[in-house]
């Protein structure tokens, strides 16, 4: 799957941290930074800050938290600006999500596509506090012809790349798990977006704009550079290497059922002895029922231990015990199965862009005599 020399351009770029506050990551840029957690940091179900991917298309904005305001203008009838302390005043709630970048896995697919080349780590797992984005919309009181809200983050456009904003319908941005977070695991990290960050449990990060300073009902879903032609999935599946159809595109909304092995490591050497597989799968809006490894190239399945908390929106881990029988090389497949029956499938649709990725994960072992 990952070509060999993808692999070692991934083992090469896990250098220094690049920020502070992070541990040694794999670094895609450095400018503004887009961070890859390296598989062995994730061995918790929640992802420590300072191990959690990072992704920017322009600089971070600085920001002032006592004079950061979020303005709510269009579709309302109060149009008004609210400060971090008018935030911190309507009820708090802790919702635990995975965010995941589109374009996690995009170095899986074949033929090669541009774009930054995410192995498995650009994915993690939080708590994620403050209030409901429905009890803010309601403050300003939204228009019942507003269908849409448009989301700007306090970073701005720069040369080529435009203004970071971003559209939802309103039954997403309504929903009671959708969140203007003030909080990230406790915490009120600046390069994870707060003062106000936008949390939208189930779908991909894209939507989940960090620095929100402008909240904007409207009647029609917005334009902009990062809804068209960014971050747009084709409605059939195309051959693998043809260019997309702009009509046949949409906005990507939800996310697939997908595992990621973290031990072993791919291509590493494992001493011939008990070991554990370890890993996490997530299903976007519903929880994972079922994860199955395979150590034999999927010749046999068996089915993983998984971690208790089924919810949806959030990882499971998964683990499974197991004594290979003689040395030599294994290679260990692991496929999660969600509430809906969405099974994760060998190969994932290709599309132009290499969203999405979310085919059976799959490492290599080899076992020698210890
Ligand atoms: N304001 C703003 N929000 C943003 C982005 C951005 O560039 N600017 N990138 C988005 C993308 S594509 C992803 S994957 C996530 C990454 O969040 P993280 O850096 O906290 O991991 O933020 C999203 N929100
Ligand atoms: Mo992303």
């Amino acid at each position: 799957m990952l070509t060999a020399a993808a692999a070692r351009n991934l083992k090469a770029a896990d250098q220094p941290p690049a920020i502070a506050g992070k541990r040694p990551m794999i670094l895609h840029n450095d400018r503004p930074e887009d961070l890859e957690t390296p598989v062995k940091y994730f061995d918790t179900w929640v992802t420590p800050l300072d191990a959690f991917f990072l992704r920017q298309h322009l600089p971070r904005p600085a920001i002032d938290p006592a004079a950061y305001r979020v303005k709510l203008n269009g579709l309302v009838s109060k149009p008004m600006d609210l400060s971090v302390a008018d935030l911190q005043k309507l009820p708090q709630h802790t919702v635990p999500a995975t965010l995941e970048c589109t374009g996690n896995g995009r170095a899986f697919y074949s033929p090669k596509l541009p774009g930054i080349q995410w192995g498995r780590g650009a994915v993690g797992n939080a708590e994620w506090t403050g209030p409901r984005l429905s009890d803010v919309l309601k403050l300003a009181g939204v228009d019942t012809s507003a269908k849409f809200l448009e989301i700007d983050g306090a970073d701005s456009g720069v040369m080529q790349t435009p203004d970071f904003v971003r559209c939802m319908p309103m039954e997403k941005a309504m929903h009671p798990a959708t969140l203007l977070a003030l909080k990230m695991n406790g915490e009120t990290p600046d390069i994870h977006g707060v003062p106000a960050r936008l949390i939208v449990p189930g779908w991909d990060g894209t939507s989940w704009v960090k620095w929100v300073v402008r909240l904007t009902p409207a009647a029609k879903e917005s334009g902009g550079f990062f809804m068209n032609p960014g971050y747009r999935y084709p409605k059939y599946a195309l051959p693998p290497g043809t260019p997309a159809r702009p009509a046949e595109l949409e906005v990507i909304e939800g996310m697939p059922v997908k595992s990621t092995l973290t031990s072993p490591e791919d291509q590493s050497k494992a001493p011939l002895a008990p070991m554990v597989i370890r890993g996490f799968a997530w299903a976007g809006e519903n929880a994972i029922e079922r994860v199955e490894v395979s150590t034999n190239g999927g010749a046999t399945w068996q089915n993983a231990q998984l971690s208790a908390q089924k919810l949806p929106f959030a990882w499971r881990l998964f683990t499974l015990n197991w004594t290979p029988k003689d040395p030599g090389y294994y290679t260990i497949l692991s496929r999660a199965t969600d509430t809906a029956g969405r099974v994760q499938p060998f190969v994932p649709a290709w599309n132009p862009s290499g969203y999405l990725w979310n085919g059976i994960d799959k490492v290599g072992v080899t076992v020698e005599k210890a």
